[in-house]
């Protein structure tokens, strides 16, 4: 199989059958299926297996009775479930006609892409469809805002808010994508380098059904945009406050016992940087252990940069304080230091330690084997007797 078709479908129930009969002419004799993802409330599941009973092309339907992660998240259960080299993303309303799907799929499998997405943005593209002031307004807006939040992961997408893209499904890792962001082209764009290519694409107007909310999209847009950007920089924080407290609780209790102070100091940062190494490898970047380099790097170069910061910060508090004759703002000049400190940290971590080997070049890069789930294809027969 070499292109999976996945249709994620919130009550559809009046354009499947035009989707379906659609996309079985426009494909011709490619070697595709159509994978329905559904978390409708409506018939759509029974139209589904009623239109799968007459079609040419092979038809999957997976039915969520227990949605989770919404839009975004029935894209990943369709990615887990395809059988095909690529995975198509294609809106359930008809919104993305059919007959831009051989334009798409060629272009995937001349094999010089790892993605190929549809784009409105570029001769021959057309928004039109999009249903109203508003939404036209926040596409334009959140598009030109993700461009410059992500200039380089997104240099060549002028439009990383498409809904309609293929992507060769061993380039992606599954697992680090968040459902829960409902753009999943961004999400992809942007936790992987690939080599994009881009096809014109067509928004048409909604053919049946209802929209969904606005502004609750844009909320999770929003919301989606943060986790891209500043991903783990929450967790990087807490971990350095605890490791923080934990210093003064050392440092004071092994005083208390009659240490002096210089060695309890030194006793307390020596702990609690082991302490932050060992807690960022266990809760905040275990996910990138296995693909960074090995343990007694990670933590030399954690621990040698943490001292090393702390060293020049030192000596940077130091200068404001007596050469540049900061001394009733000392305190303002250490809080200062240790944001900037703070971000160098972040960085350096993100950036070195936990860096993953195998980025950069996607060609080479082997993906992660998907564990595919077994869904099973509607016979006429058996879609005849549900
Ligand atoms: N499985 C699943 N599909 C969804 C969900 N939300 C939306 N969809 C489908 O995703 C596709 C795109 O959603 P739309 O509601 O059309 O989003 P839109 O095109 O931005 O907006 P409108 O067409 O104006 O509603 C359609 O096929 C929907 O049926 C969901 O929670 N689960
Ligand atoms: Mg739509």
């Amino acid at each position: 199989m070499d292109v999976t078709i996945i249709v994620p479908t919130f009550n559809e129930s009046l354009n499947v059958e035009e989707l379906v009969r659609r996309t079985e002419q426009a494909v011709g004799e490619r070697a595709v299926e159509l994978l329905f993802v559904d978390d409708s409330t409506d018939d759509t599941p029974e139209v589904i297996r009623r239109v799968a009973a007459s079609s040419r092309i092979p038809v999957r339907l997976i039915h969520r009775e227990e949605p989770v992660d919404g839009l975004g998240g029935a894209v990943l259960e369709g990615y887990r479930a395809a059988a095909g080299r690529w995975a198509v993303v294609m809106d359930g309303d008809l919104q993305h006609p059919p007959e831009m799907l051989p334009g798409l799929i060629d272009k995937a499998l001349d094999g010089r892409w790892d993605l190929v997405a549809g784009s409105r943005f570029v001769p021959g593209g057309d928004a039109e469809g999009l249903a109203n002031g508003f939404r036209v307004l926040l596409t334009h807006f959140s598009t030109r805002l993700v461009k410059l939040l992500f200039p380089r992961r997104l240099k060549g997408s002028t439009d990383p808010m498409s809904g309609f893209f293929a992507v060769r499904l061993d380039r992606i890792d599954l697992d680090r994508l968040h459902p829960r962001g409902f753009k999943i082209l961004l999400e992809v764009l942007c936790r992987t380098p690939l080599r994009v290519a881009e096809i014109p694409a067509t928004l048409a107007p909604r053919v049946a059904g209802e929209s969904k909310g606005d502004i609750k999209q844009a909320w999770r847009l929003a919301r989606q945009i943060v986790e891209l950007r500043i991903g783990r920089m929450p967790g990087f924080a807490f971990i350095g406050l605890i490791g923080g407290i934990a210093n003064l609780a050392i440092m004071w209790g092994l005083e208390h016992v009659g240490v002096g102070y210089l060695s309890a100091a030194i006793v307390a940062a020596a702990t609690t940087i082991i302490g932050n190494f060992v807690a960022q490898e266990h809760f905040l970047y275990h996910d990138l252990r296995a693909g960074a380099r090995k343990l007694w790097w990670r933590f030399s170069h954690s621990v040698g940069f943490n001292g090393a910061e702390s060293a020049v910060r030192t000596f940077a508090l130091w200068v404001a304080v007596e050469l540049l004759s900061l001394h009733d703002r000392a305190v303002l000049a250490q809080a200062a230091l240790l944001v900037i400190g703070f971000f160098l940290r972040y960085a350096y971590h993100e950036r070195v330690v936990y860096k993953q080997l195998g980025q950069g070049g996607s060609a080479e890069r082997p993906g992660r084997p998907v564990a595919i789930r077994p869904v099973p294809v509607l016979l006429p027969d058996e879609a005849a007797e549900s």
